[in-house]
Formats: structure tokens, sequence, C-alpha cells
């Protein structure tokens, strides 16, 4: 079969990016404390540092999933073997552990076709690229949107069973109610007997955590940097992002990695393209993102609040992290 690989562009959205990201920079910062949601660091640079951080020595995430994939990749490729399936990806980077299992599907002449869907339109072209020319066999079917349009545009998909992976702890980045509701459009989005693959980060000694998110080398501190950049870049602001720091904590009572950049000065701050200037406090926090981390237990719960059954628990041999395989189930009586 010959190669087919494209990248699409969500045109349904009826806010431009642009728009939206102005609007929530707006909004954000005229809050108290005030806060710029963690989907604005993925420009080109932020999703390249991001890369940089799966590398680092103290970002133990990334390997774990990996060796968690290459361990039980045959698990997997039987659970979805006989029929052709579409091999969704929801926020795939680099798709470097993924490529685990497409290697051994395409190695197990499972008939799948790739479906990345990717926010940033550099790294989702890159990604196809690289696979045309690595795996030239392949079907790549790339869409340029968030989760939300993309799940919907997930039901324009040939019908065929559907396989999606929502690795690298990105469910993390929700917070507890706003995960309820993502993987609820999931499941509305998906039919009886899909299967879903998504990654959980633990919870595990505290330290362990806190060294993953402030690195020594400060790769960390300059991918959560890269957004006033990015706001400087793109909506017209004059930032001095040396008069603010990475701050990241863990607050165990929500169970949440929560990382800030702190103004160092008075100051203000003046956003062309919003039209207006920020005012901030020495000290005050911008809160960025949460990284959340879960309980077995949690896994569970937010599996069965939200129509899914848990069908198997693949873990690293440090159980830091889980792959935890959810099935649908429409008629079970769950939702
Ligand atoms: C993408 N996401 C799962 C990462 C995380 O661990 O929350 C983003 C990240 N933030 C700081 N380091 C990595």
């Amino acid at each position: 079969m010959s190669a087919t690989y494209e990248v699409l562009k969500d045109l349904s959205s009826s806010t431009p990016i642009q728009e939206q990201f102005e609007l929530d920079v707006l909004i954000g910062l005229s809050e108290s404390p005030k806060r710029i949601p963690s989907k604005y660091f993925y420009d080109a640079e932020g999703s390249r540092l991001f890369q940089v951080i799966t590398d680092l020595p103290e970002y133990y995430l990334t390997r774990c999933e990996y060796e968690i994939l290459e361990t039980h990749k045959k698990d997997i490729a039987e659970m979805i073997s006989g029929g052709t399936v579409n091999l969704v990806e929801l926020g795939p980077g680099d798709a470097h552990k993924t490529v685990v299992l497409m290697e051994y599907f395409l190695s197990q002449g499972i008939d799948f076709q790739y479906v990345p869907i990717d926010i940033s339109e550099t790294a989702l072209k890159q990604l196809t690229e690289s696979l045309n020319q690595r795996f030239p066999q392949l079907r790549v079917h790339g869409f340029v949107s968030g989760y939300t349009n993309g799940l919907k545009w997930l039901n324009h998909l040939q019908h065929q069973r559907n396989f999606v992976a929502f690795l690298g702890s990105n469910i993390g980045n929700f917070n507890r109610p706003a995960a309820r509701v993502f993987l609820q459009s999931l499941w509305n989005a998906l039919q009886e007997d899909d299967l879903v693959l998504i990654g959980f980060d633990l919870k595990k000694d505290i330290n362990l955590m806190l060294l993953a998110y402030n690195d020594l080398r400060g790769v960390t501190a300059q991918f959560n940097l890269n957004v006033l950049h990015r706001i400087n870049r793109e909506l017209g602001g004059n930032f001095d992002v040396t008069k603010f720091r990475h701050y990241a904590n863990y607050d165990v009572y929500s169970g949440a990695m929560e990382s800030y950049l702190v103004s160092l000065h008075n100051q203000d701050v003046h956003i062309k393209g919003i039209g207006q200037s920020f005012h901030f406090d020495p000290w005050e926090p911008i809160h960025t993102e949460y990284s959340y981390k879960y309980l077995e237990s949690d896994i569970h719960e937010l599996a069965k609040m939200t129509g899914f059954t848990v069908e198997k628990q693949l873990y690293d041999s440090r159980n830091y992290f889980v792959d935890s395989i959810w099935r649908v189930k429409k008629n079970s009586g769950n939702k």
C-alpha cells in the first residue's frame, strides 16, 4: 500500500486563535491571583523546550513511559489486532514514545493509520514529515487543533475502531473537574469497545517530583518563562522576562505540582494587542500550570465516573508511572 501523509488545520473554531489568546491573557492577568493557561506554553519554541525537558535526568516521566511501552508493546498489540484501527494520539509532540508502538504494530502487520492531533502546527508538520521518512508505508493524517475540536473531528474519521493514546501525563495538566469533563467528551466521541491508553504520573516521593519541575540546568524555568516571550512576540507585550522567576511547588492536598512565574519587582507591563497595562507587585505570582499526580484509586474512580472500564494497568519497574488502558462502555449504566 502506498503511504499518505497530510496535515489538516482546524478551521471550525468560531474564535480565531490570536483573538482567543488575547482574551485568555486579558482575563487571566485581570484575575487575582493572576494566571495564564498552560496551553499557551506550546508555540514552536515552547514545544522545542518541552522536548529538551523530556531528556533531562530529573524529568523521569518520559523515560518511565518509554519503558512501559517497550515492555508491554506485545500486550497492547494483542488488544487492538483484528480489523483496521485509527491510532489517534492527542498531543503527540515528537511521538518519540508512540514510535515504539507504531514500529511494533507495523512489524506485526497490524492494519492501522496514525492520527496525531496537536495544537502546534510546526510540531505536527515536523512529526508527519519525519514519520514519512522513517516509515514510508505508514498512513498519517495529522490535525492541527486543541483537544476539544480534535475530539469533535474524530467523528469525521472513517468509521473504524479507535485506539486513542493520551500519553505523557497530559491528563495531569487538567484540574480534577476539567479532567472529568475532558474524559466524558472523549467517551462521547468514541464508540462501544474503543480503547484509550492514558499516562498517569503516580504520587511518589515529593523530592523526586520537586526536582522534575526544578531541573538544575533551568530548562523548565526557560519553558515557563517562554510564555512571557510569546506574549511579547505575538501580542506586542513588553514583559522584561529577567524581572520574573520560575517557581514550582507540590501541593500535597490537591496532589498537584504547581508552576508559577513570580514578579521580582514592582512593575507595569503593557500589552499592545490587548491595549492595556497590567501592574505587578513585588513577589506577585502568575499561576501557569497544574501537573496533577494520581493515586491508583483516583484512576479507577475517574474511569468509572466517565463511562470507561479499566482493562489493564501497565507500570514501569519503579512504579512511578502507569499507562492505564480503558475500554469504552456505552450500555453499562456507568454514566
Ligand atoms: C506536558 N505536561 C504533561 C508536562 C507536565 O509534566 O506537566 C509539562 C511540563 N511542565 C513542566 N515540565 C513539564
